[in-house]
């Protein structure tokens, strides 16, 4: 049985390769991608975000961590996704203008990918006439927003207000996610549909696709 708290407690303490060890054993030893990811990874997570808030680890440390997460998250990409699997459909992902953060994004992208979806990853820090120049290039059907500051937020506005502006809203479903967004805010932007996370934007990429 893996050590889910040493998981959790590795991730917290940003030691990149003991972690990237951890989860491999944990894995070697049979225990699920999912597992990892809901029972130490992200419980490690919040920690990581809670001793912030609270000036108990600073920038330096929390990169640590962060790129911890996504060393493991290269690990369990494989085992989320299937090898073979006919695109149901395309899926524009990227974290607004001005937010660099993009561990949750990447997560939902995974999970995405899972589900059989191609998904255009553009990265952190993406300009409201980025994503209408990829959502031209790769005429998806869906484009997902990522925001984890409240400062950022209104960039996803900008967003949608930039796709109507070019002509192409009528042809793409956006939605919206990441920790300070909600239900109430997407509607209010109007966006199509709002994921608190990674699991739900699944289940809303799906429902937005028939
Ligand atoms: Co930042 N940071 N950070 N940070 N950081 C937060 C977000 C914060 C809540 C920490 C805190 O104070 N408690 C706070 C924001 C406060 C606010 O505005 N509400 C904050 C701050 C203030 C900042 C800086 C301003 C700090 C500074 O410089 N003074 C700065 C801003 C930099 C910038 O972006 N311009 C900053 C910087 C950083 C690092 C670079 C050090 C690093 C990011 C590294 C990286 O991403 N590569 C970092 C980190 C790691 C965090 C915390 C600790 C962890 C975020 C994370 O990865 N969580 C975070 C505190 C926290 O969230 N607990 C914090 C794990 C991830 C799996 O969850 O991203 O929520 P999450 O994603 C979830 C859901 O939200 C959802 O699904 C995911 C999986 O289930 N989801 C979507 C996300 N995107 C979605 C898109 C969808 C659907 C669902 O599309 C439809």
């Amino acid at each position: 049985m893996a050590d889910m708290q040493k998981i959790s407690d590795t991730l917290i303490a940003g030691k990149v390769e003991d972690l990237k060890k951890l989860v491999q054993q944990a894995i070697d030893e049979g225990t699920g991608a999912s597992e990892i990811l809901n029972q130490a990874l992200m419980p490690g997570m919040d920690v990581v975000g809670e001793r912030m808030e609270n000036g108990d680890m600073f920038i330096p440390e929390v990169l640590m961590s962060a790129k911890a997460m996504s060393g493991t998250l290269e690990i369990l990409k494989p085992l989320l996704t299937p090898e073979e699997s006919k695109s149901a459909g395309k899926v524009i992902i990227g974290t607004v203008k001005g937010d660099l953060h993009d561990i949750g994004k990447n997560l939902v992208a995974m999970m995405l990918e899972s589900a059989g979806y191609e998904v255009v990853n553009r990265g952190v820090d993406i300009a409201p006439e980025s994503f209408v120049e990829a959502v031209k290039k790769h005429e998806a059907q869906v484009v997902a927003l990522s925001a984890l500051l409240t400062t950022t937020m209104p960039q996803m506005q900008k967003t949608i207000a930039a796709l109507k502006e070019s002509g192409l809203k009528d042809q793409v479903k956006v939605i919206v996610g990441g920790a300070p967004v909600t239900e109430k805010y997407a509607k209010e932007i109007g966006a199509e549909g709002y994921a608190p996370d990674a699991g739900s934007a699944n289940k809303l990429v799906k429902s937005l696709m028939h």
